[in-house]
């Protein structure tokens, strides 16, 4: 089952090529790849394992039904799921796993991706997807990140010294500016 949907591209500098993933970072199209890695860039630099692949909800049905239903047997944690256009891919992995969802919105050629957030955005009652701004990928991978640290202390803690280097980039532009 794992193999079957091994890592479309490789993880440089995870370490974590042969571990199980936590993380199943998926989309619609290879054309969503630019949008979606930087979640996976994102996951490299806390060292959570995660796989990445391709999963169309119109152009291949059987994949996203197999791909769902085995998600959380096979270790997944969360979902990180993008998509452009008419995006279904989100909302149809929450119908089927009650693993956290991450919605990606990805910008489409012709409405913006308005198109694509409000597909990912509108839910109905009772299937929550956890939806990002529009190619909001490395968010996604962030919030993925909270999601796992509420059980995995270390991570809990990464995510705060993540913080406190925002903080303090922004604190040094502060100075720089005052000089
Ligand atoms: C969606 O259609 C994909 O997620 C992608 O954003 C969009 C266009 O796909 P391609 O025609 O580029 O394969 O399903």
């Amino acid at each position: 089952e794992i193999d079957k949907y091994a890592p479309l591209a490789p993880t440089p500098g995870s370490g974590f090529s042969d571990s199980h993933p936590l993380v199943g970072i998926i989309m619609g199209s290879d054309s969503d790849l630019p949008v979606m890695l930087p979640a996976a860039r994102i996951l490299d630099r806390f060292a959570i394992p995660y796989e990445l692949t391709i999963v169309s909800a119109h152009r291949t049905p059987d994949r996203l039904v197999s791909y769902t239903r085995s998600a959380s047997s096979r270790g997944l944690r969360v979902i990180v799921a993008g998509a452009g256009g008419a995006a279904h891919l989100p909302g149809m992995v929450a119908a089927m796993t009650g693993l956290p969802v991450v919605g990606v919105p990805v910008k489409g050629s012709s409405l913006d991706g308005v198109d694509s957030l409000h597909s990912i955005v509108q839910m109905p009652r009772g299937i929550p997807v956890a939806t990002v701004a529009i190619n909001g990928g490395m968010n996604a991978g962030l919030l993925a990140v909270r999601m796992l640290g509420v059980g995995m202390p270390h991570l809990f803690t990464a995510m705060d010294e993540y913080l406190k280097g925002l903080e303090n980039e922004v604190l040094g532009k502060v100075e720089k500016l005052a000089e």
